[in-house]
């Protein structure tokens, strides 16, 4: 409960902020987009890691609040890197299960591009399996409604949990995420490469890009690329980054 209003309070003060960490094109090396992680450091408590702060915000009624925040908050910024010469193609917003659920949603995000004067395509939100686990008519309609606008929707973290092979093929997705876990170790571990190259397979089959996280090794990047893999995400090329360093290896890398 005290952490609950010590979040209220940052997040009513502009304390919270977004990091951001650069997917990267498997073939090129360019830069795919970029992908929004939001950071909690409080005065006193220190830094709250979101696995830690989603949870309480969804607790106490104010995970829509932050969802809200940070798609506002990476359109802001795309602007910003628009007019300072830095070219992300496409930012990925995290937004749990409970978005879904409001049917205000879709509309929220067109007004908001639309102010900002963003094309569609500057934005991908990504979704958990809890989302693909909530079977109401509600969640599949906002997720239809989302994706008309032409808003990119990746699914993150596939492969772990409840994800469902159906699913993929109901939903409107763009984009699916394979979980990092299948990552580490992958050059010597022949079972996790199977299954990999089988969903990527599918993914690429299916119309969607196909993203790996967590990769850390130039010998996965050439594995991932035997793969016909489309992006990379993982500490290889960055972690996740305050925008002013995110800037910084933008330019480095021209
Ligand atoms: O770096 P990392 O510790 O940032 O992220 C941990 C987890 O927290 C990830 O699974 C990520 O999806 C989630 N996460 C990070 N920022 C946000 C956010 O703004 N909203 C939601 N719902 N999840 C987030
Ligand atoms: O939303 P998601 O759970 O996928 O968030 C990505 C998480 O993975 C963040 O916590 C981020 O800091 C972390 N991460 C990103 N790249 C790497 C990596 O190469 N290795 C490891 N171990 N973690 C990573
Ligand atoms: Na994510
Ligand atoms: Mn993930």
């Amino acid at each position: 409960l005290m952490l609950g209003s010590a979040l209220r309070d940052s997040l009513a003060r502009g304390m919270l902020k977004l990091h951001y960490q650069p997917q990267v094109e498997t073939m090129t090396g360019g830069l795919y987009g970029v992908e929004a992680l939001s950071r909690w450091h409080h005065p006193t408590l220190g830094n709250i890691y979101p696995s830690r702060f989603i949870a309480v915000a969804e607790d106490t009624g104010q995970i829509e609040a932050i969802g809200r925040w940070s798609l506002q908050e990476a359109c802001r910024q795309m602007v910003k890197w628009d007019r300072d010469g830095v070219h992300v193609p496409t930012v990925a917003v995290n937004l749990s299960a409970v978005h879904f659920r409001n049917r205000a949603l879709p509309e929220y995000i067109a007004n908001l591009l639309k102010h900002h004067n963003l094309t569609p395509d500057r934005l991908t939100v990504e979704i958990t399996e809890s989302v693909m686990m909530d079977n109401s008519s509600d969640t599949e309609e906002v997720l239809y409604a989302i994706r008309r606008l032409d808003v990119g929707l990746s699914m993150d973290d596939f492969g772990t949990g409840y994800s469902s092979l159906s699913r993929l093929t109901r939903l409107p997705l763009t984009e699916i995420k394979i979980d990092r876990s299948f990552i580490n170790d992958f050059e010597h571990d022949t079972n996790a490469q199977a299954v990999t190259m089988a969903v990527i397979g599918i993914g690429s089959r299916l119309g969607m890009t196909v993203v790996t996280e967590g990769v850390e090794t130039e010998q996965q990047w050439r594995l991932l690329e035997e793969l016909h893999c489309d992006v990379m995400q993982g500490y290889l090329f960055a972690k996740p980054l305050p925008p002013e360093e995110l800037e910084k290896w933008f330019r480095e890398r021209q």
